[in-house]
């Protein structure tokens, strides 16, 4: 069942229209509203017209994107074609509900044929323009798009910057940016300085509105987020889930541990980070010996096992085989006899989610179903695989979120502990060697696609 069941009742469609110059971080905020939308399971996809360009023009100089350029006009509007074309198709075959159009339709002309298409098709258009003049992001973004764009490839940084800032000239040439007197009838959102400044003008539905409360949160500051499970506990020993209990012996050794481990993966940045912990006492006593600011969250409680609350895998397959068996068909979906399912987790992780993307470098400590939630949201971790991922215990994992992906590095304690992973079919704790794919995510997560428009 999809969370915002409202945007399926009244069958809602939104096409999310990008509007603006080149290196206006335009395929990051698509990248991002995509990733934010699926991990509430509303179905949405990014259509890259610059991708689609390629396919006929793979590394096109400047001059290509001269509005003087008839070769070069009738490739790009072939690929806008081709975009939108797909773009409907997506619509009506497989139920999407919102699709970006990740292009830069500088011009009201062109404006105006997109929203006639959406119009006749009972899609709800919103213009999404990223206006920018404030040199040193624009110059962040290039030196992104040099070193990341397929049109670049192989080729020196220098020239590939130069030919890029060429390009961005052509279109300024004909940019007609939004403004509240021309096009106050449209429904758009208009981002200055990336957040600097929000205009906002005819949003009309509940869903268009999450997406605008989204973006406005969103900032590109260099940071990082650092997360670790709480030390063994005393029920991890006896195999329990769910509980208060305190740390074992070895978790305190963990607990020591983490103020070297942080300053290890933080290095000069160290004092410069918040704790974030649940209200449960084995994450409070893990963050002990931490000096830094530490608040604590009740939306990073373990989920919540309800009747299993307490019990072992083997109890609770002894005792619910029904229930034992329905959440290993589906582990996501399956929600404990009065307690919670990982979709019920991501839902009320959401203001978690949006206050991370608000703030710069946190450290959050937390347990296995949350941790792979939050993990889930970064990494891009398809539904059905994110409650399958590993996350052993007394590990620090950093992520550092750039442009086109997050990196990911893994911090080892060197402190044994037990494994609470528990595979698929059995009640027994442990990972297999044999499957050996279950932290396969946690080493390559899924990049976000590499872009430009
Ligand atoms: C955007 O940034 C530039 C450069 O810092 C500045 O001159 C301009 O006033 C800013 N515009 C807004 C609306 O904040
Ligand atoms: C703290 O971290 C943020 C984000 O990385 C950074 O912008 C800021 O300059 C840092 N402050 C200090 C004092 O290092
Ligand atoms: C100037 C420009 O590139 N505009 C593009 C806006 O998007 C439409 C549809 O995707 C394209 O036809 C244009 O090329």
């Amino acid at each position: 069942m999809p969370v915002y069941t409202v945007s399926h009742v009244q069958n809602i469609r939104i096409c999310v229209i990008m509007v603006g110059l080149p290196a206006r971080g335009k395929s990051f905020i698509s990248q991002k509203i995509v990733r934010y939308l699926s991990w509430l399971s509303i179905k949405a996809k990014c259509f890259n017209v610059g991708n689609y360009r390629r396919q006929a023009a793979s590394h096109p100089t400047a001059d290509f994107f001269d509005s003087q350029n008839e070769d070069g006009l009738k490739i790009r509007e072939e690929a806008a074609t081709a975009a939108v074309n797909d773009m409907m198709k997506w619509f009506n075959s497989e139920d999407g509900v919102v699709a970006i159009l990740d292009a830069t339709n500088t011009t009201r002309q062109r404006r105006d044929w997109l929203l006639r298409l959406c119009r006749e098709n009972s899609i709800e258009p919103m213009f999404l323009e990223s206006w920018c003049n404030d040199e040193k992001i624009i110059m962040k973004n290039i030196v992104d798009v040099k070193t990341t764009s397929p049109d670049y490839e192989g080729l020196d940084p220098d020239t590939a910057a130069s030919d890029f800032m060429k390009r961005i000239d052509k279109y300024q040439e004909i940019y007609e940016p939004l403004t509240i007197e021309q096009d106050g009838d449209l429904t758009f959102v208009k981002l200055i300085n990336v957040s600097d400044q929000v205009i906002i003008n005819r949003i009309e539905t509940y869903l268009e509105s999450r997406i605008v409360y989204y973006v406005m949160n969103l900032h590109i500051r260099p940071r990082c987020i650092y997360l670790s499970r709480h030390g063994e506990s005393m029920y991890n020993l006896e195999g329990k889930i769910g509980g208060d209990a305190d740390l074992s012996e070895r978790g305190f050794k963990y607990a020591q541990k983490l103020p070297e481990l942080v300053k290890q993966a933080a290095g000069d940045q160290v004092d410069n980070l918040t704790v974030w912990t649940s209200t449960l006492i084995r994450t409070q006593q893990t963050a002990q010996f931490l000096q830094q600011d530490k608040l604590q969250w009740k939306a990073l409680d373990e989920l919540d096992a309800g009747a299993c609350d307490g019990l072992t895998y083997e109890e609770i397959e002894k005792q619910f085989p029904q229930d034992f068996k329905e959440r290993d068909e589906n582990k996501y979906e399956y929600r404990y006899r009065g307690g919670e399912s990982y979709r019920d987790v991501v839902i009320r992780l959401e203001p978690i989610i949006m206050e991370l993307e608000r703030q710069e470098n946190i450290l959050i400590i937390t347990h296995q179903a949350v941790l792979r939630c939050i993990y889930a949201y970064f990494m891009n971790v398809p539904q059905e695989e994110s409650p399958w991922m590993s996350i052993p215990l007394h590990t620090l994992i950093k992520l550092e979120p750039r442009a086109y992906q997050t990196i990911v590095q893994r911090i080892k304690a060197d402190i044994p502990a037990v494994s609470t992973y528990k595979e698929k079919g059995t009640s027994q704790l442990g990972e297999s060697h044999a499957s050996g794919n279950s932290s396969k995510n946690l080493i390559t997560g899924a990049p976000i696609d590499k872009k430009d428009g």
